[in-house]
């Protein structure tokens, strides 16, 4: 449960020898990034590295950055010996597939930016303060004096790049702009990885967004609003959830919102629901709230109850918390 520094995790990847490195199911460029950077690294340096994803691997953006990387699909079993570094994972929970039990965690490197992980490794760098796991990844990579070929910096840009939002979000610090500069300056094309992150919808998908955003929904005089994605919808645009997260940029753009959230009943009979904040609203307390967790103005939970019940729930607390935020503010 000890926190270690950029120092010390740097020391334990040059003295030990084999790793396996992992990030959370359903990954985004965050964990797929990061993991696919670290282990390009750990080869770099002469070390016995596998690197995998819990997946799924549905999308060419998660696809380029598992290609590039070369991520395997599974989950770590470990050998006496070896170490795990877990990559973007808040919890142990996220590495596997929810129902599937989480391998022993005995020697366990845990990279992170969450502000609320559980620190569950035996070693645990955790930077609150990075705008991505990708961002403490790099800082291991100048602590080890890692040269950044042009495969590490796209990974590690594509982390960047979307935990920032493209670089939007108050996360994108002085340094993450740096990082983002020696990135380019390594090879990464970022018209190309743009166009890779953000211009890849299927026509499917563009139908998909706007049926659900034709409904979009609001309370508190509009500074909640939230869309709903039934499994009707999905059916009938022969589409699937991953390509339904963007939807929340585009509820973000809506003028005057403070709090807005997608609701989506999941292939397994629950109702996954994202939160967003634009203001210092912590939103991973309302996912704490309903079993859930996540970032300050990012996080989400998965609830086993019919929809219009979750849209019930969800709505009165959202209402409340922003209630008891003007009270205080
Ligand atoms: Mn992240």
């Amino acid at each position: 449960m000890q926190r270690a520094d950029v120092e010390t995790v740097a020391e334990l990847l040059r003295t030990e020898d084999d790793f396996i490195v992992c990030g959370h199911y359903q990954p985004d460029g965050d964990t797929l990034g990061a993991s696919a950077a670290l282990g390009l690294m750990l080869k770099a340096m002469g070390k016995k590295v596998q690197t995998l994803t819990p997946g799924p691997l549905p999308d060419p953006f998660i696809n380029f950055l598992a290609e590039t990387g070369n991520v395997s699909v599974g989950w770590p079993q470990p050998t006496p010996g070896q170490w795990i570094i877990t990559c973007d994972c808040g919890n142990a929970g996220r590495l596997v597939p929810p129902g599937t039990e989480v391998f022993p965690i005995d020697r366990l490197i845990n990279i992170d930016h969450h502000h609320d992980n559980s620190l569950f490794g035996t070693v645990n760098l955790v930077l609150n303060e990075a705008s991505s796991t990708a961002e403490v990844v790099y800082r291991l990579a100048l602590a080890l004096n890692c040269p950044i070929t042009k495969e590490i910096a796209e990974c590690l840009y594509a982390g960047l790049a979307t935990d920032t939002n493209g670089f939007s979000l108050n996360s994108t610090t002085p340094f993450a702009h740096r990082m983002a500069a020696d990135l380019v300056a390594a090879g990464v094309d970022s018209e190309h990885m743009h166009a890779l992150v953000y211009e890849q919808l299927t026509k499917g998908a563009v139908r998909m967004h706007g049926l659900a955003m034709s409904e979009l929904r609001e309370a508190a005089g509009g500074r909640i609003v939230w869309a709903v994605i039934t499994r009707e919808i999905f059916d009938r645009t022969g589409t699937v959830e991953e390509q339904s997260d963007s939807i929340l940029n585009k509820l973000r753009e809506v003028a005057g919102v403070d709090l807005y959230c997608l609701m989506r009943e999941t292939l397994g009979g629950f109702v996954k629901v994202s939160f967003r904040s634009k203001n210092d609203m912590d939103v991973s307390a309302i996912a704490r709230h309903f079993g859930g967790g996540g970032h300050i103005h990012a996080a989400g939970c998965v609830l086993d109850l019919p929809l219009a019940e979750v849209e019930k729930q969800v709505i009165a607390v959202l209402e409340a918390e922003l209630l008891a935020a003007c009270r205080v503010g």
